[in-house]
């Protein structure tokens, strides 16, 4: 049995939940051949990252799967690349809001995710639950994290990757897109199932 390590935000930007963690929080213990470990993880630049990092070295992951809100999305979007910019249009939980900084000062411009963000995708649709590739995973906490887990396993067997969910109906304010928990909670184990 392989391990994955599944992260979900805390609430952030006012909000008092956050889609992600409500999702990962209701997956079950196994899906197919992976051993799940979940973390609940700050809204907060390098500390969500390091506290991810923490666990990781404590459960030693074949792959991190980190799961974020994006709130303006209709779709469940895997991530294709994280890239090394900071660039927060809101305070992040610990009121940090940096402006144009890199991840990783020296870094690589961009990583691509190192999960199959094409299949896992496929997956998703297979389940008749709106999916589809993102290529920016926005310039915020859930690029930041995605970025440093990507520079961190880079030329190691050990995968990352982030997939977006839209808001929760409880949280979509009038003619913004939603989707309920049941149904996040099902694309994210098609994900898994397809890792
Ligand atoms: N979404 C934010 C950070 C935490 C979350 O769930 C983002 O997209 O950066």
């Amino acid at each position: 049995m392989k391990t994955l390590l599944i992260t979900g935000f805390e609430p952030f930007g006012g909000e008092t939940i956050n889609p992600a963690w409500e999702a990962v929080k209701a997956l079950p213990e196994q899906i197919g051949g992976w051993q799940l470990r979940k973390l609940q993880i700050p809204t907060v630049f390098s500390l969500a990252a390091a506290r991810t990092l923490a666990c990781a070295a404590e459960c030693r992951p074949d792959a991190v799967l980190c799961i974020g809100q994006a709130g303006t999305r209709s779709a469940v979007t895997p991530e294709y690349v994280g890239i090394n910019l900071r660039h927060a249009r809101i305070a992040d939980n610990l009121g940090n809001q940096p402006q144009d900084e890199p991840v990783v000062p020296g870094g690589p411009t961009a990583y691509f995710a190192t999960v199959p963000v094409r299949a896992m995708t496929a997956a998703i649709e297979a389940q008749g639950i709106p999916a589809a590739v993102s290529y920016t995973a926005g310039t915020y906490v859930c690029n930041d994290l995605l970025y440093t887990l990507l520079h961190h396993y880079a030329g190691t067997p050990v995968r990352a990757g982030f997939i977006h969910v839209p808001f929760l109906p409880e949280q979509a304010p009038q003619g913004v897109a939603s989707m309920p928990l049941a149904q996040m909670i099902r694309a994210l184990e098609a994900a898994v199932s397809a890792l």
